[in-house]
């Protein structure tokens, strides 16, 4: 009886799973944000409503399984704004922020704590719980690179959900405004994380932006923004005045840009009170800028900020220049901007890469950090995985992120210095576009999740990241296989793309569109600081970038001394970053104790093996998890093993050519010849998800 009992079953849930009628599979465009309730919460609001408290009193209703709450606002002396304490007692819970945004923040985190588990007993009444969470980031950003017509430049998630504008000024998105409902989600999310500002347009930034169409649209956007705590900002091109207007130049020290500038700061903001302030990408890849007409950073950035001052807006300035003054790329930002510290205006942040290079798998940090002392200055991290597989490879970016904020912490005094800084803020590209799970590969979310959580709180750490966004996303216990078994995958993925694609140090090696390996291309006429074969410079001596004092571009003495010291001696520059910074010979011993030729074989077939690895976790949750998530995630774990082998044989084989050395015997022999790995166009088969709209039809 059992036995037919538990084949019923069985087959009912094969039938369940594979059913194309079914209605209720998992698109995973609910993120983290999962919890139901059926209970009725009992909820008092000891405040006057806002729509910002609305929303935290419906999430409560919809996902709060516990006893009474209280939301109360009160001012605290010396507490921030969006700050919040959280109180149980007795089985009762009272938040108490001084603002509705703070209130809305601590309910959120009250549900996180739910959905992880950790207040249970609290929840029950057997203890006492009390936190108070204070945002260590004022300005917490994601900064969109959408462009009018809907492209989302680097963007692998589908298309922009904020424009797709046809030249009638018709904007045709299923977007934000478009349909609410369903678009919540993205405010929701970026609420739950304290996430409070959104840059709407790619920092390539059309004129057009700011023409009064657009902004129309961009008014519309912060309307359905605000009540989440969330203002809006825009890209700006520099050369807006010449082109929409057609002044005769966009010179900064020009009266009349000026005036065109204060101008268009006072339409934007009676159409937008709150509007946040601008980025800006200025001589940079083509962008104009104020050195176009012999003009520093600094009297751009400061033209733009004196007319938003009056206002509370901000300029975001970025620094990712690399004007061909300096052969050595990675000096650049601090070569352009050591001089100008001091020089901004306040309400001015220099925007600066958490790498000096750009966005590489794994970077030093930049040296600007540490280098500014009188300007505020925020990080500017790349959620979207441009040089990391984009939307087919698994790189959870936590781990990488939180080596940044260690680092920068230990070697130039990051806290400390954010602490006192006028402002207070950081960025990330965004990794979000049309497809219904938001982000391309389902695990990605993982990423705008982690970089919400370390904006709030940068020394949180990576790992508990992982697990609470697993916990919730998966809606699997703590302590379950599910979890330990994703928080291990995300945990080792970031290290085994490193580890296949550019180990020990070695950057900036790819082919055509930032995938497939391409550490041979060398075109005459390019930018030689475009091209793989200039950063890993390799020849029958051996390989690597020497960046030192002694024989090298220099760049480490744009560090401070005790990070200056340990990477400029090859003997303790860590092995990481060892091809970073210096050019070492194929049989310099590495700290594993192998040879540098053997150890780069090692570290190679370890990013492949990795990969295998987390192959096989994933496989073995066959099951367990949404049939629809699991074969969209096994599928493109497939394509980052058969990529990873790719990288793996196009890189050896490539610098086998000038070692000569045999591959030791620990390393799988290629299974594509260096000619196929030269060929071949692996982006071509980039796997995308289908979009809300597809998913829709198909249904
Ligand atoms: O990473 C590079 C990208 C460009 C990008 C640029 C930047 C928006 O390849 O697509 O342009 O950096 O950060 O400005």
């Amino acid at each position: 009886m059992n036995n037919i009992r538990y084949c019923l079953f069985v087959g009912a849930v094969v039938f369940f799973l594979i059913s194309p009628l079914r209605t209720n599979a998992d698109d995973g465009s609910r993120l983290w944000l999962r919890q139901t309730s059926s209970q009725k919460a009992q909820i008092t609001l000891e405040t006057k409503s806002s729509l910002t408290t609305d929303i935290a009193v419906n999430e409560l209703t919809q996902g709060w399984h516990g006893g009474p709450v209280i939301l109360k606002m009160s001012k605290r002396k010396g507490m921030k704004a969006d700050a919040f304490t959280i109180n149980i007692h007795n089985g009762s819970t009272t938040v108490i922020s001084p603002s509705d945004i703070g209130l809305l923040y601590g309910v959120y985190h009250l549900l996180r704590l739910q959905g992880i588990g950790s207040i249970v007993d609290a929840v029950n009444g057997e203890r006492s719980y009390s936190v108070t969470e204070t945002p260590f980031h004022d300005i917490r950003v994601l900064d969109h690179w959408d462009n009018l017509d809907g492209n989302s430049e680097r963007g692998y998630a589908g298309s922009s959900i904020f424009w797709k504008m046809n030249e009638e000024g018709v904007n045709d998105v299923a977007g934000i405004v478009n349909n609410p409902l369903h678009n919540t989600m993205y405010m929701r999310a970026n609420a739950s994380l304290g996430i409070n500002g959104a840059v709407l347009n790619n920092v390539n930034a059309s004129p057009r932006m700011l023409t009064h169409e657009v902004l129309d649209w961009v008014r519309q956007y912060a309307d359905v923004l605000r009540p989440y705590g969330i203002k809006v900002y825009l890209s700006v091109n520099f050369s807006s005045p010449a082109v929409l207007d057609g002044l005769k130049t966009s010179d900064p020290m020009n009266k009349e840009v000026q005036r065109w500038w204060k101008q268009k700061v006072k339409e934007i903001y009676n159409l937008i009170p709150d509007f946040g302030g601008f980025l800006v990408k200025a001589n940079s890849e083509g962008q104009p800028g104020p050195m176009d007409f012999g003009r520093t950073h600094a009297d751009g950035a400061n033209m733009l900020a004196k007319a938003l001052r009056p206002y509370g807006g901000i300029v975001m300035w970025r620094a990712f220049v690399y004007s061909p003054t300096d052969p050595d790329r990675a000096k650049q930002a601090c070569l352009e901007f050591k001089d100008l510290d001091g020089l901004f205006l306040d309400n001015v942040i220099i925007q600066i890469k958490n790498g000096p290079i750009d966005f590489q798998p794994r970077e030093p940090f930049n040296p600007l950090f540490g280098t500014l002392q009188k300007t505020s200055n925020m990080v500017e991290f790349q959620v979207t995985q441009e040089y990391l597989g984009q939307s087919n490879h698994l790189a959870y970016l936590g781990t990488m992120w939180q080596e940044f904020f260690e680092d920068v912490d230990r070697y130039a005094n990051y806290t400390a210095y954010q602490q006192q800084a006028h402002y207070n803020a950081i960025s990330g590209v965004a990794n979000i576009g049309t497809d219904a799970s938001w982000c391309g590969h389902p695990l990605a979310q993982a990423n705008w999740y982690a970089y919400g959580r370390m904006a709030w709180n940068p020394h949180l750490d990576a790992k508990s990241i992982a697990e609470e966004w697993a916990v919730q996303t998966f809606l699997s216990p703590q302590d379950s296989k599910i979890t330990a078994t994703v928080v291990d995958m995300l945990m080792r993925s970031r290290e085994a793309v490193v580890d296949y694609e550019m180990p020990l140090g070695l950057h900036h090696q790819f082919g055509d569109s930032h995938y497939a390996p391409g550490p041979w291309q060398n075109f005459p006429g390019v930018r030689r600081d475009w091209l793989p074969v200039f950063y890993n410079k390799a020849d029958s001596l051996g390989i690597g970038f020497d960046r030192t004092v002694a024989t090298g571009s220099g760049n480490t003495a744009q560090y401070r001394d005790e990070f200056y010291h340990m990477v400029e001696n090859v003997s303790t520059c860590p092995d990481k970053y060892l091809l970073w910074f210096h050019h070492v010979p194929w049989d310099y011993p590495c700290q594993s104790g192998r040879i540098l030729w053997d150890e780069l074989c090692f570290r190679y077939q370890h990013g492949l093996d990795e990969v295998r690895d987390i192959q096989r976790q994933w496989n073995s949750l066959q099951g367990e998890i949404d049939l629809d998530i699991f074969k969209d995630v096994q599928v493109r774990l497939m394509t980052q093993v058969r990529d990873a082998e790719w990288w793996k044989d196009g890189c050896l084989l490539y610098f086998q050519t000038f070692s000569r050395m045999a591959f030791p015997d620990y390393l799988d022999p290629p299974v594509h010849t260096l000619e196929e790995c030269k060929s071949v166009k692996l982006n071509v088969g980039l796997y995308r998800s289908p979009s809300r709209e597809e998913l829709n039809r198909q249904r």
